[in-house]
């Protein structure tokens, strides 16, 4: 720290941008990292127009990197935007793009030229990722001709394996022990296939599913239903009481319109995504490939692990291969940038 500023790189990671540090650049006791962290992103604040978060919670989002001898740990953090609340309760599969280009940039991994292998820890969920990061002159590049649903232009792509999804967050691939159940009244498959989500079937809400994030964040009886949802599916998937927490998300899903295997609106969980978590389209995938869930009858049989999860602004393609019932496979191509490296200054603490 030098005159009250804390070294930080701002990046764009998949489709979300968030404030990357340095675990030692940060106060070890998780509640003053919190509190500080709450003041650097200046929540909370509808704008946070006190600080570089950007009043949305794709863009209110932090990732903390810890140097470990066989690459990095990363540490995600959801910084709530509108209340004095940071989660840990969840893992980004979009901050993690970030992780891999963050971890040479910082000396943490040694560049390896071409093509450079980073493990990450992920110590959220304590899943293991590898990203595959291209570096040119021991330089991570960042320019190239990857393109992202959601995300303007194209760059180099970030290829990132993940090891043991299944289970995440929940200890099962299904975490009520069915394929499908009846929450609420409402017929829905309860899923972790790196993030936990709630699978809903447009058609139980009684909307087409081709809404928009803004008509869908307009609908409140569709938002309170949404919500109530949330909170008893909660405790049936082995996440407690998730009141507070940024967990599980709810993805209703309807048939395609545009070659992919489903179409989905996330709301993760109280605004609506404008396209979608990778591990949450991960999830929805493994949904889609697993027989008798709620998925059944409305997502197409993909021809291959390769899916085209479809979103508000696009497709988010994920490999995932299901074999008797459990996930063997799951990868992504994302792509990742930096936008800006310093010190930041938070706001004085009250
Ligand atoms: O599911 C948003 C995002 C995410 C999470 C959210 C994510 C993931 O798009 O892996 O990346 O669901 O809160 O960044």
């Amino acid at each position: 720290m030098t005159d009250g500023g804390i070294r930080c790189m701002l990046m764009r990671g998949g489709t979300s941008k968030g404030a990357y540090f340095l675990a030692d650049d940060l106060p070890q006791d998780p509640s003053e990292r919190d509190e500080l962290l709450l003041r650097i992103m200046g929540s909370p604040d509808i704008r946070q127009i006190d600080g570089i978060g950007g009043a949305h919670p794709l863009t209110s989002k932090v990732g903390v990197i810890s140097g470990n001898d066989n690459g990095v740990g990363y540490l995600f953090l959801q910084v709530v935007v509108d209340e004095a609340r940071v989660s840990s309760q969840q893992n980004c599969g979009n901050i993690l793009a970030g992780v891999g280009p963050f971890a040479i940039e910082r000396g943490l991994v040694p560049a390896t030229e071409g093509l450079t292998t980073v493990p990450i820890r992920m110590l959220n969920t304590g899943g293991v990722a590898t990203a595959q990061v291209q570096v040119n002159n021991g330089a991570v590049i960042y320019d190239g001709d990857t393109s992202i649903d959601g995300v303007p232009g194209t760059s180099a792509p970030v290829v990132i394996d993940f090891d043991d999804t299944a289970g995440s967050s929940c200890g099962e691939l299904l975490p009520t022990g069915h394929a499908a159940d009846v929450i609420e009244n409402l017929s829905v498959t309860c899923i972790d296939n790196g993030m936990p989500v709630v699978v809903i079937p447009a058609a139980e809400l009684g909307i087409s599913g081709a809404e928009s994030p803004e008509q869908l964040e307009g609908l409140d009886g569709v938002r309170r239903q949404l919500e109530n949802l949330r909170l008893a599916a909660g405790p049936a998937m082995g996440l407690g009481d998730v009141t507070d927490a940024t967990v599980p998300k709810l993805t209703i899903i309807s048939e395609p319109g545009a070659g992919g295997v489903v179409r989905t609106r996330t709301f993760i969980p109280h605004r609506c995504h404008t396209s979608i978590g990778v591990l949450g389209a991960a999830s929805v995938a493994a949904a889609a490939a697993l027989p008798g869930t709620v998925a059944d009858g409305i997502a197409r049989a993909s021809e291959g692990p390769r899916m085209a999860i479809e979103h508000p602004t696009g497709a988010l393609e994920v490999e995932v291969e299901v074999n008797g019932g459990n996930v063997t496979r799951t990868a992504v191509v994302r792509t990742a940038r930096k936008l800006f490296d310093g010190t930041v200054y938070p706001r004085p603490a009250l």
